[in-house]
């Protein structure tokens, strides 16, 4: 049997971990043979967040993620008994495969993540999901009439701003929500991010209109593969609302593609996105390969989405130089380490 001795390890292996760890747990509780392949697939998600939580040193990534399961399984209405078997059936599997250093590391990451999981658990109830006019009219998939609540809201004198603020992005966090508790498909919710998005994509004539001149410039790029791109974009954009010129990269780009961007056509700011932790190794990846490069050396990196406001510090353990959890904050921030890195 193969000894593990690092935490990359668990998640390039995570398939054979995760088959171990079913086996067993099958062995005792035959009736999980109808599950194979949703046990698998969640036993995998697990060991991924176990890798990089581990990888990275941040035992709150493992915990924010146990605590969006605990949730997660509550709506689902899981087995509470058979999940506590299945970490035991972890923390079995992890003792025969892992090197004891490992072990060890992993066993304190794990062991309080199981706590968070059942504190979650238990805790979790249904909690009503506010649903505005506009989100209503998302819900019964009449786009058009979303677009003309929007439309009303800007002749009523709402600034771009606001409908970006306090209507599409409490919207979207809503979509999540309803989304987690099952009362809402997932593909509802994929129609309801295109029409926004397809809305802003409206928006965008009034949105430039007035834009001033250029002082300074950012890139903006989701992390590795993170398909939340929004985020990212609000804040683009804002940054052009700004003055600021605003080159927006979307997701599925690879770092060195990032890097070539960069040497092609520089920008004074670096903004990286991420949502879920997943990519946090490709943001570290990309910070390290920009921060290694000659002529890069003076690109200030910035990063922001919901992993690092989840996370406090969690920027500085990756070597970014500024995290906002805001577009406010974020140009507030640009501006002044700009201002002083050009005095
Ligand atoms: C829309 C959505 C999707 C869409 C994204 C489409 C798109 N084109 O963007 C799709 C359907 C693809 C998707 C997929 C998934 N999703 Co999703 N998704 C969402 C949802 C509902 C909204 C995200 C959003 O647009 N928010 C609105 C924006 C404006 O907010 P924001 O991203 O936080 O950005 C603001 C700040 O964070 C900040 N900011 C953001 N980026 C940056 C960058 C910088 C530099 C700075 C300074 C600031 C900054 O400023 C922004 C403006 O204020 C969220 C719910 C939520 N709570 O966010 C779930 C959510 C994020 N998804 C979730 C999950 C689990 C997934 C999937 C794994 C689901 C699956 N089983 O397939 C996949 C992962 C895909 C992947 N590889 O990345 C979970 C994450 C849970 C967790 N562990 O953290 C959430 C929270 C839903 C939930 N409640 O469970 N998703």
């Amino acid at each position: 049997m193969m000894h593990y001795q690092n935490a990359t390890q668990i998640a390039e292996y995570k398939l054979l971990i995760a088959s171990m760890i079913y086996e067993y747990d099958l062995s005792r509780f035959p009736r999980l043979s109808t599950m194979a392949q949703k046990y698998l697939q969640d036993t995998q998600h697990t060991l991924q967040y176990l890798s990089i939580s581990l990888t990275i040193e941040e035992p709150l990534i493992f915990s924010n993620y146990m605590k969006w399961f605990g949730q997660v399984a509550y709506y689902l209405h899981f087995h509470f008994p058979s999940i506590s078997h299945h970490f035991d059936a972890c923390k079995h599997i992890f003792s025969k495969v892992f090197e004891e250093d490992l072990f060890i590391k992993a066993s304190k990451v794990f062991d309080q993540g199981v706590e968070v999981f059942r504190k979650s658990y238990d805790s979790t109830k249904p909690r009503d999901v506010i649903q505005s006019e506009f989100l209503v009219h998302l819900i019964n998939m009449e786009s058009d009439l979303a677009y003309q609540y929007i439309a009303m809201k800007m002749e009523q004198g709402s600034s771009i701003h606001e409908v970006f603020l306090e209507i599409f992005q409490p919207t979207l966090y809503q979509v999540g929500e309803l989304w987690q508790q099952r009362i809402i498909t997932v593909a509802k919710e994929h129609y309801i991010t295109a029409a926004i998005q397809h809305i802003i994509g409206k928006l965008y004539p009034m949105l430039f209109a007035n834009k001033s001149s250029s002082t300074h410039s950012i890139t903006a790029v989701c992390a590795g593969n993170e398909l939340h791109e929004i985020g990212m974009r609000m804040i683009a954009d804002f940054f052009e609302l700004e003055g600021w010129d605003s080159h927006y990269l979307g997701s599925n780009l690879a770092a060195e593609f990032v890097v070539e961007q960069l040497l092609s056509h520089p920008t004074d700011v670096l903004a990286i996105s991420a949502t879920t932790s997943t990519h946090l190794v490709e943001v570290k990846q990309l910070i390290t390969m920009v921060k290694n490069h000659e002529a890069l050396k003076h690109t200030t990196i910035m990063v922001g989405g919901k992993v690092f406001n989840d996370t406090p510090n969690l920027w500085k353990l990756l070597g970014a130089d500024l995290f906002a959890s805001d577009p406010k904050q974020a140009i507030r921030l640009a501006n002044l380490f700009e201002g002083e890195a050009h005095a």
